[in-house]
């Protein structure tokens, strides 16, 4: 049986990027050569496309975890890294992708309508894409980015082609057990479906899904009985069926009142704009006279069906029970789930992407002057120094001259001067929850001797190294270790090969 479920949260993470290899060249008898590290792979990503096949976001609530794979590192010899697999997942048409905020990032429409979730990371380059006439031969690579991760929530904006409505009991989940492959509850008390059934029906070489939706009952549009929310998976379904119990005893109960019941709790519903379907009243419907096993009952439906065709009804006379009928019915269906379907592809473009999760313009950064409990920092927010901090190995002084260089390239230093900072200030770049921390030494203010030859400072010597989580405790602590940081930071900036391309 197909379970309903129309929304669940994913939490998907692209693939890493592969490091970069800092190699040297080296071939028997012969001098060294010149840098032969390899970049690395770039991570997968995770991506979602519409698969007609898929009905259901059943897979995403059972495993609601997805990855794509990392890219492998680089390799001496000039050996680039493999890249990461996409991992692509199947959704059902009229997917609804938000994110954690609640706002929508696309809205899935249309056979092959595909979206990225989450890019994979860059691989890292090897010290041989480093090298320039200027860094003849970099003692560094980059490392691979992380992969973005992400929480979404996927929505099912069609519930299925078909909707089953009508009164309780009228043998709407005994149509779709023997129309479909699935087994809903069916029981001889009102409301014995609660959530939706789904079921997938197959007619000639066409399938459709078909709801199984529980039963209204005059009043559900002012939220009576089990009310809107069915009327709520009824708006999302395109052609309507209306089963109509011909066997029920109850007073004040025939085909005809039936039908004009559920018409106006129909009318009376106020339709969400944001599912974008057809108002109710102008939908398809198709007329299903139940229970003709029971002869009075075939006898009604035979007496009511001319005037029901007189609305310009279509109208089939079935047995759910007694399988009378099915045939007829499920290919009177599959046309008007074609027609409709024709309708929804000429009136909307296909995969609207609402809004890119991604920054607007990614080359741009912008220093933000904040005050923590550990006194004043500055804040370095964008995605390129981002990820320039991300690549950076933060062992290697080279690779750290690197970054301070790119950084000052970017204009990064000029800025955080306008803003205010001074010798000494903490500076933070990267993600807001996991920035990495500097002690901020500005080279054009730092004194005449900075401005001296690069790689010519004899202070090299002296150089000691500190990780990351180092730099971070220190922030923290915020202890006298401040000149000694400045002295190293400065140490490291004139340790690097330098480039100003
Ligand atoms: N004789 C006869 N009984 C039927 C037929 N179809 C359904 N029934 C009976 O009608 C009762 C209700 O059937 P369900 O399929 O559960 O009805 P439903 O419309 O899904 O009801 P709710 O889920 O409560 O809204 C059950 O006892 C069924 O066996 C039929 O074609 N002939
Ligand atoms: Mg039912």
């Amino acid at each position: 049986m197909t379970t309903f479920v129309d929304r669940v949260t994913l939490h998907v993470e692209a693939g890493k990027g592969g490091h970069g290899v800092a190699s040297v060249h080296r071939e028997k008898f012969k001098p060294l050569g010149g840098p032969d590290g390899g970049n690395g792979g770039h991570g997968g990503d995770v991506v979602l496309v519409v698969d007609p096949q898929v009905t259901t976001l059943l897979d995403y609530h059972r495993s609601p975890h997805r990855r794509a794979t990392n890219g492998a590192p680089g390799a001496g010899d000039e050996k680039n890294g493999a890249n990461g697999v996409d991992l692509v997942l199947p959704v059902p048409e009229g997917t609804v992708v938000t994110n954690s905020r609640g706002d929508v990032l696309v809205d899935l429409v249309g056979a092959d309508a595909r979206f990225v979730v989450a890019t994979g990371g860059r691989g890292g380059l090897g010290n041989r894409a480093l090298a320039s006439r200027r860094r003849k031969a970099p003692g560094f690579a980059l490392l691979g980015e992380p992969g973005e991760a992400t929480d979404v929530v996927l929505e099912l904006k069609s519930l299925a082609d078909v909707a089953l409505i009508g009164f309780p009991s009228a043998g709407k989940s005994s149509l779709v057990s023997v129309l479909s492959a699935a087994k809903p509850k069916i029981a001889d008390y009102p409301f014995t479906t609660l959530v939706p059934n789904l079921g997938v029906v197959t007619a000639g070489d066409m399938r459709y899904t078909v709801a199984d939706v529980p039963g209204l009952i005059p009043g559900a549009s002012e939220g009576r009985g089990l009310g809107l929310e069915f009327l709520r998976h009824v708006e999302r379904c395109s052609v309507l069926v209306h089963v109509i119990d011909c066997a029920t005893l109850e007073p004040g109960r025939d085909p005809m009142t039936d039908l004009d019941v559920i018409e106006e709790e129909l009318s009376a519903y106020v339709a969400d704009e944001t599912l974008g379907g057809l108002p109710l009243s102008e939908r398809t419907r198709i007329v299903v006279l139940n229970k003709a096993d029971v002869p009075e009952a075939r006898e009604l439906a035979e007496m009511v069906k001319p005037d029901l065709q007189e609305r310009g009804i279509e109208v089939f006379i079935v047995s759910a029970v007694a399988h009378q009928g099915l045939k007829e019915l499920t290919f009177a269906m599959a046309r008007h789930v074609v027609e409709a379907r024709q309708n929804i592809e000429s009136d909307v473009t296909p995969q609207r992407a609402v809004l890119r999760p991604k920054a607007v313009d990614d080359s741009g950064f912008v220093v933000r002057r904040e005050t923590t409990s550990e006194g004043e920092v500055f804040r370095v927010i964008g995605a390129k120094v981002t990820r320039w901090v991300h690549q950076t190995d933060f062992a290697n002084n080279e690779a750290i001259g690197y970054l301070s260089d790119r950084l000052n390239r970017a204009g990064v230093e000029d800025e955080l001067t306008k803003a205010g900072a001074v010798a000494g200030s903490t500076v933070l770049i990267g993600p807001e929850d996991n920035a990495v921390v500097f002690d901020w030494e500005p080279t054009l203010v730092g004194g005449a001797e900075l401005l001296g030859g690069r790689g010519q400072d004899q202070r090299l010597d002296e150089n000691t190294r500190r990780t990351t989580s180092e730099r971070r405790e220190e922030f923290y602590a915020r202890k006298d270790a401040q000149s000694a940081a400045r002295e190293e930071l400065r140490d490291e900036r004139e340790s690097g090969h330098w480039v100003d391309e």
